[in-house]
């Protein structure tokens, strides 16, 4: 996918040339390996997201592949989805009513996201999905895990890899995490939050 802002737009909180790094070569790489797997096959012309949510039934050969890069891929467009440089503070009609339902106030909801980034082992993402009674669910999953391959339907991701913020917040994941609320992209999420339960 094309970047929806230029690599300078989300500073100062997450800066240029740690988007222009993760976006043009981390992000990158993973779609040539994803390419570079379907070469030639039958998958190659299949949408990601349908890939990914049928990956059992995939050749022994590819799935390794699918999920790594695949999963990888899926999950960097929706982490440039999830950021915008126009930001607004909180999500606004049903989401947040839902948001609300389910952890008391968007306060709680933000501090549950926050925690599971800070306490995910290693390498991950954490996620804003709905799942398959259309209900809200928070997660963290590991390396290239999404959702997408458990039946769920994410609306929402932050990437906790070291190369989403090592640059500018070295071991400080915390610091970083509390700088993604300031450009986290809610009118997006709630189009997607609105598609999902439709
Ligand atoms: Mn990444």
């Amino acid at each position: 996918m094309k970047l929806p802002y230029q690599y300078s737009d989300l500073e100062p909180f997450i800066d240029a040339k740690t988007v222009e790094i993760h976006y043009s070569k981390h992000h990158q790489t993973y779609v040539n390996k994803l390419n570079e797997a379907l070469a030639g096959t039958d998958y190659a012309q299949r949408d990601l997201a349908d890939l990914l949510k049928n990956v059992e039934s995939l050749p022994e050969n590819l799935k390794t592949p699918v999920i790594n890069n695949g999963g990888q891929v899926y999950n960097h467009n929706l982490y440039w989805e999830s950021m915008s440089p126009n930001s607004k503070a909180q999500p606004e009609g049903i989401l947040a009513e839902k948001i609300n339902q389910k952890w008391g106030s968007f306060d709680n909801f933000k501090s549950e996201f926050s925690n599971l980034g800070a306490t995910q082992f290693g390498s991950g993402w954490v996620w804003l999905s709905v799942d398959q009674n259309k209900e809200l669910v928070l997660e963290k999953t590991s390396n290239a895990d999404s959702p997408i391959m458990h039946a769920k339907t994410p609306i929402m991701t932050m990437d906790v890899w070291e190369h989403a913020y090592y640059l500018k917040y070295q071991n400080l994941r915390p610091d970083y995490i509390k700088a993604f609320w300031s450009v986290v992209n809610w009118s997006e999420i709630e189009s997607k939050f609105l598609q999902a339960v439709a």
